[in-house]
């Protein structure tokens, strides 16, 4: 029997890799480079599935094409924002992402980027490195105990739930949650937290505000400049989730004038450019999108996309069908 003929466009890991040209038909991406809109026009003819991650942007203009041979786009990631999945549910293809697997170490990034932004890990770094430092004293560096404060979560799926784990039971803090639709009170009651019905109820209350709703159009600037307007002085944004949600330019000016304390960012509209206001800020902690980043869990979410592959494959719903 001959073997699917899949796509995977940058490099996974050598293991999940492994796997994959062991079941099947592979085309690897040797030399790790985002694959051009060319690229994909051409593999759309001649392969039965594409592996996409975050940084292959799949827009509606790639399924025109009337000879088009792929039927599933099996992403690598829970977040599937770069995929136009009108256009792909139009011609009929499936698509699938991998949630789960990555909620851990997702929400382990987000606590990172909190303490780091909170106790100002990156400024005192580079002092160090810097050799800047010129010793102790009561009142170098000062930043913002986070245990026991209120944190506000803007979308309550799998990360957050993970975060608010975190949060509540090993840092003490109070949890509030701004969710579009109605969280079990007994998932809300595990975690300490209370549901508010607005953003406008939520943002005055927190202390940190972090971000895990999806991307898309529906909450392009989600977080805006009123809504900034809206957090404490003393609060920071935390944002793990994808960068379209923050007006970033907003962000900017409300960390350069300090009408909030600071920022942790993991996500940037239009990565890998970071917008230059905010590179400005020695008030943001900036990270290189490593939410998922560790040896297990890209790992995990290369099996995962391997599962639906063979689910499809052999005919049955993958089990992280999206569309
Ligand atoms: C991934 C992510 O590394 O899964 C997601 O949505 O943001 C990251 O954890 C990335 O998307 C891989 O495509």
């Amino acid at each position: 029997m001959t073997q699917p003929r899949v796509l995977v466009t940058r490099r996974w890991p050598e293991a999940v890799e492994a796997a994959i040209a062991d079941r099947f038909d592979a085309i690897f991406n040797e030399s790790d480079r985002p694959l051009s809109n060319d690229d994909f026009k051409l593999a759309f003819k001649e392969v039965d599935a594409i592996l996409p991650t975050v940084t292959d942007h799949i827009g509606a203009s790639l399924f025109e094409a009337a000879d088009t041979r792929t039927r599933i786009l099996a992403n690598y990631g829970v977040g599937f924002n770069h995929i136009d999945v009108d256009a792909a549910k139009g011609r009929g293809m499936v698509v699938t992402n991998t949630p789960d697997v990555l909620s851990e170490c997702t929400a382990d990034l987000a606590m990172t980027l909190m303490l780091m932004a909170a106790r100002r890990v990156s400024e005192g770094e580079r002092e160090v490195r810097d050799g800047e430092w010129s010793g102790w004293r009561p009142t170098h560096l000062l930043g913002t105990k986070i245990s026991g404060k209120t944190l506000g979560l803007v979308g309550f799926g799998r990360i957050g739930r993970e975060v608010a784990r975190r949060a509540h039971h090993g840092f003490g803090m109070t949890v509030k949650v701004f969710n579009r639709s109605p969280v079990d009170p007994a998932v809300l009651r595990a975690f300490g937290a209370e549901q508010v019905a607005s953003l406008e109820e939520l943002l005055p209350q927190c202390d940190f505000v972090s971000l895990h709703c999806q991307g898309g159009a529906d909450n392009r600037h989600l977080i805006d400049a009123r809504r900034l307007n809206q957090m404490k002085p003393t609060a920071y944004l935390i944002n793990t989730a994808r960068g379209e949600v923050v007006d970033e330019k907003a962000l900017a000016q409300a960390l350069w004038f300090e009408t909030i304390a600071g920022a942790g960012l993991d996500v940037y509209d239009g990565e890998p450019s970071v917008h230059p206001d905010l590179r400005a800020c020695d008030n943001a902690v900036l990270l290189p999108h490593l939410g998922s980043a560790t040896f297990e869990t890209r790992e995990a979410m290369g099996f995962r996309v391997i599962e639906n592959l063979q689910d499809f494959f052999a005919g049955r719903t993958p089990r992280d069908r999206v569309i």
